[in-house]
């Protein structure tokens, strides 16, 4: 290992396949952290040391330590989970985090907020119900994430089995996941090996998804790795590869960039796992080691350009891309409401703020659900929108399933539609990350965003709306329509201009602007769009077509729209 590397190459190296010292740091009383090598291998077991930002500084002043404690995050591919799991889910972080439980952007759970000491007893438990953290972060491929479309469930099990197949397939085969958490038997470091990844893992974090159009709820082109499922005649026959995309940027570096996946070629369904290990195996040798903000694969397909690399894919898989197939997206969010599935059962998705399971007043979400998780005879399926689908509902039980949303206030019909198709990432007060607030914020500012909608006539708009509270892109505000990326506290970018299908990055119309700023510049967006737009027109193409991003000046001393 030279020098040149980025020191987290080293960490890795050292680690003896992702041990470190992370059995001694969990044993050491002294303090609720645990060692810096300890936090970045953390991570490849699935959780993150994050400390309390809200009493950060009152600590700091008291020569106190900050408030630490841990954020876990679970591997489930394509979300699903039994209704016996989610009860268990639920009953472990009522007893071992101290927060609600969050469903991800990514179909999958996080527990906040969890004592050193019960860190352990927590994953024990977890795995207890047949569910793992191994790969919920660090630099391998993550959560594989699948689109849950219950309305033709033939076909969702067939893609959804690739999706687990590939996790699977692109697991870290260390067995220090085991020894550590599971007290699993201790294996000399000599016999274990990472096949795949080898001693130092990915140069960065790798994301997976399958997608099944019409709809694209997964963000395909967002992903490292995209396989677009191909259904001729009901049946499965491959799948259009892409890969590249990403979404994370630093404020003020030009060479940081959201990208859009490029398209591969065709594959049919034997080749996946081989084109997906060839994928993960170039970005292994020729991705940025040097540079963790360079390192994703959307740069080092950059670098090697488009075609060397397919070249590279090709030769690893040994196949030849064939043409790609043609495909149409016409959704990028979730479906609300009961949708009968191809199998008699029904499907309901429901709206959950934020993802956060939560009992608000006239809205609660976390005793509703286990409530259905007892009686309910399918599975739950977390959706890349942070929200849930309590899936395959037999007939003569939609009623009494219905009639506990209902009670609970779980039930679509109050929540505006702006809201539906809105998310926002976690943010302060856990995220290191963090410049402004997201989460904590957003419901307060889609309510006076509902209110400037609705003095413009457009109290039904539906348009896709993410907040971020930094760069990182974590609720993919690239691709919103309206997009909102922190900059400062209070303050955010404002991008425009996504097509609302999840096919075209939105662009930075203003920089750093407070709530009111931001509420004014919708204002007159609203405004232009109700007088101007085309039948059928979303505001995203609208503010597109009108060159919003290009004009903000312009366009923002524009009189007509000022008032
Ligand atoms: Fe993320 C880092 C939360 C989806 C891009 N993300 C983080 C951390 C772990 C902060 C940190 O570095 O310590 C956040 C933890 C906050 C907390 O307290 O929980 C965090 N990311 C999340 C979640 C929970 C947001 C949410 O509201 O649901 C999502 C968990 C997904 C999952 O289940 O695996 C989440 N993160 C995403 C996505 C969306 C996606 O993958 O579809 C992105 C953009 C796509 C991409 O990766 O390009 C995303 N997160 C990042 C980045 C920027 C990566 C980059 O290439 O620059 C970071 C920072 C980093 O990796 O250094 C980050
Ligand atoms: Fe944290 Fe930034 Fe991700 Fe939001 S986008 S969760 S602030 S890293």
């Amino acid at each position: 290992m030279t020098d040149q590397f980025h020191e987290n190459e080293a960490i890795k190296a050292r680690s003896n396949f992702l041990r470190g010292t992370l059995k001694e740091s969990l044993v050491d009383n002294l303090s609720d952290s645990i060692t810096a090598d300890d936090v970045q291998l953390g991570k490849f077991h699935g959780f993150y040391q994050q400390d309390n930002r809200d009493t950060r500084l009152q600590r700091q002043n008291q020569w106190l330590e900050p408030d630490y404690s841990f954020m876990l995050r679970a591997r489930l591919p394509g979300g699903v989970c039994t209704t016996k799991q989610w009860l268990q889910i639920n009953r472990i972080g009522e007893q071992l985090a101290g927060a609600a439980l969050r469903l991800t952007t990514r179909q999958t759970f996080q527990y906040h907020s969890i004592l050193k000491r019960n860190l352990k007893p927590l994953i024990q438990e977890i795995n207890n119900n047949l569910i793992d953290s191994l790969g919920g972060c660090g630099d391998v491929n993550r959560n594989v994430m699948c689109n849950p479309n219950p309305d033709i469930s033939q076909l969702h099990s067939t893609v959804y089995d690739w999706s687990r197949r590939i996790s699977e397939h692109l697991l870290p085969k260390t067995r220090a996941y085991h020894e550590l958490w599971l007290d699993g038997e201790r294996v000399d470091s000599a016999v274990d090996k990472e096949p795949i990844y080898g001693k130092t893992y990915l140069p960065r974090k790798f994301k997976t998804a399958v997608a099944v159009p019409p709809h694209n709820d997964v963000d395909i082109y967002t992903n490292d790795l995209g396989f677009i499922a191909i259904v001729e005649a009901g049946e499965l026959s491959g799948f259009n590869v892409v890969a590249g995309g990403g979404m994370g940027t630093t404020h003020g570096d030009a060479t940081t960039y959201p990208r859009l996946a490029d398209e591969l070629g065709f594959i049919n369904p034997e080749d996946t796992l081989a084109v997906a290990e060839a994928v993960v195996t170039t970005q292994r040798d020729f991705g940025n080691r040097v540079s963790r903000h360079h390192a994703r694969l959307k740069y080092t397909i950059d670098k090697m350009g488009l075609d060397a690399f397919r070249k590279e894919v090709e030769k690893r898989a040994n196949l030849r891309f064939q043409p790609i197939r043609k495909v149409v997206f016409t959704t990028q969010g979730d479906r609300y409401g009961w949708i009968k599935g191809t199998n008699g059962k029904w499907h309901l998705t429901i709206y959950i703020e934020n993802g956060r399971i939560i009992d608000l007043p006239g809205r609660e979400m976390a005793t509703g659900l286990v409530k259905i998780a007892r009686i309910h005879k399918g599975d739950f399926r977390i959706t890349p929108n942070q929200n849930l689908i309590i899936a395959s509902v037999p007939a003569d039980q939609k009623q009494q399933i219905e009639a506990l949303i209902e009670t609970h206030g779980l039930t679509v019909k109050n929540t505006p539609t702006l809201r539906l198709n809105s998310i926002a990432c976690v943010a302060l007060p856990t995220c290191p990350q963090a410049m402004a607030e997201a989460e904590r914020y957003f419901p307060e500012f889609m309510e006076k965003l509902e209110a400037v909608a609705a003095r413009r006539g457009l109290r039904d708009l539906k348009s896709v709306v993410r907040m971020t509270g930094c760069p990182n892109g974590c609720a993919r505000p690239f691709v919103a329509e309206i997009g909102l990326v922190g900059k400062g506290p209070g303050r955010y970018n404002l991008l425009l201009g996504g097509d609302g299908r999840g096919l075209r990055l939105n662009q930075l119309y203003r920089e750093n602007l407070d709530e009111q700023e931001i509420l004014a510049a919708l204002d007159r967006l609203f405004h232009h769009y109700a007088a101007e737009h085309e039948e059928g027109e979303s505001i995203g193409d609208f503010s597109f077509r009108m060159k919003y991003a290009e004009h903000p000046a312009e366009i923002t001393k524009e009189v007509r729209y000022a008032k």
